[in-house]
């Protein structure tokens, strides 16, 4: 199982991605996500200039091995385009892994844990209306579990709602909930943290009026508030019982978060942009969080994140990974072999990619009821097609960021 082959594809079919495709010797092939969202090209060159070299000849088998000497060897450590590269080589040697052993990757990692991975996707709307729509549309399409953003009076454009979707190329408009725009530079929205403090329990609590007691929600305040504005919120919030208040703050200070958990019983999960579990050293230690939100592609790979998770199930917290389309099907794919296989699974975000973007990565996880399993084939179960990656070529694609009134920069 020596490695000869190391190449990195760069495909856009709704939106861009990067994949690793290592190649041993005796003909195994995995692949890996190094996808970081409006960056892409910063790990394409990382892993094409500085990783991809020492790949060749390695033994494909040494996973742990492998992901030490690119970490420690590297001599610069953590931040998230060295993370994502890293994530890729693990996740594609895991992929080769359980293609040589002839099972998938979950059955590797211990076997699982539960018969399904309960995911929530996400409504939106400007307006209620629109809002509960929204829901009921998820529900159709089977989720029993639902992140709600909505707009806010007096703003114009806010992340994450479903109408001011991304136009993804065809002249249609389609959600894809996480708009990084294709341009030359990014959009901006504009923010008013006292406005959305007002109106968002409001929501919430037409939500729960509509839609009764039972029905997990969920909430991402992405980063924007101060730990005093947070714990105001997630105060507010109490009365509607939420499955979870995401990024309150921008987590860099860790220890201002005690302030909102003296504030309120309404859980927290953090961590979609932490990179390592040393980044998550205090904030489980302190039990300031209540859900790891990491991506397996942003936080190391399979083996980083299973300790990661390991550690924090000694504080009772369970896994949220990460899963916006910006995190590729294997990605995703990665994320529900390790959900499978950890006892302190939570729950796992869900947004579905497109037909394009299924067209190029094969898949074959199932979704039934509101429960997603990676099937069992062999590694980590998906196959990319190249000829059909090859029809997509890469396009510069920026986040949006936010202004305040007076034109400052906010958090994003
Ligand atoms: O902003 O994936 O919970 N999900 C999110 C996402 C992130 C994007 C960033 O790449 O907050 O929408
Ligand atoms: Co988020």
């Amino acid at each position: 199982m020596i490695i000869d082959k190391a190449e990195v594809i760069v495909t856009s079919p709704d939106r861009n991605f990067v994949t690793l495709r290592i190649t041993t010797d005796d003909g195994l092939v995995g692949i890996g996500d190094a996808t970081l969202n409006g960056r892409e090209l910063a790990v394409v060159a990382y892993l094409q200039e500085h990783v991809a070299p020492l790949l060749l000849g390695a033994d494909a088998s040494r996973i742990e091995d492998m992901w030490q000497f690119l970490y420690r060897g590297a001599y610069w450590r953590r931040g998230p385009v060295t993370m994502a590269a890293i994530a890729a080589v693990d996740m594609a040697l895991w992929d080769i892994k359980g293609k040589a052993a002839g099972m998938p990757v979950y059955q590797l990692l211990g076997g699982a844990s539960r018969d399904g991975l309960m995911a929530y996707g996400h409504a939106s709307g400007k307006e209620l209306p629109e809002i509960f729509d929204s829901i009921r549309a998820h529900q159709e399409k089977g989720f029993r579990s639902i992140r709600v953003q909505t707009g806010v009076p007096g703003l114009k454009a806010i992340y994450g709602i479903a109408s001011q979707g991304a136009d993804v190329g065809d002249g249609s408009v389609r959600y894809d909930h996480e708009p990084a725009r294709r341009g030359a530079r990014p959009t901006q929205e504009d923010w008013d943290t006292r406005a959305y403090l007002r109106h968002i329990p409001t929501v919430f609590e037409a939500v729960r009026n509509e839609f009764g007691p039972e029905l997990p929600l969920l909430h991402d305040g992405h980063h924007r508030m101060t730990p005093l504005q947070a714990a105001k919120l997630a105060k507010s919030l109490e009365p509607y019982d939420l499955f979870w208040l995401e990024d309150c703050t921008p987590a860099e200070n860790q220890e201002a978060l005690k302030l909102v958990r003296q504030a309120s019983t309404t859980p927290l999960a953090i961590g979609e942009i932490f990179n390592t579990y040393w980044d998550y050293k205090d904030i489980i230690a302190n039990q300031l969080i209540d859900y790891v939100r990491s991506a397996v592609t942003h936080t190391g790979g399979i083996s980083h994140m299973k300790k990661l998770m390991d550690y924090a199930a000694m504080f009772q917290i369970k896994s949220g990974f990460h899963g916006p389309t910006d995190v590729s099907p294997v990605g995703m794919a990665a994320a529900m072999h390790l959900g499978l296989a950890i006892h302190n699974f939570g729950i796992q975000e869900y947004m579905q990619h497109g037909e394009r973007t299924n067209q190029v990565f094969r898949q074959t996880f199932t979704w039934n009821d509101g429960y997603l399993h990676p099937g069992d084939e062999p590694g980590l179960g998906v196959t990319l097609d190249v000829d059909e990656a090859g029809k997509y070529p890469y396009e510069q694609a920026y986040l949006p960021f936010n202004r305040l009134a007076d034109g400052t920069v906010h958090d994003w």
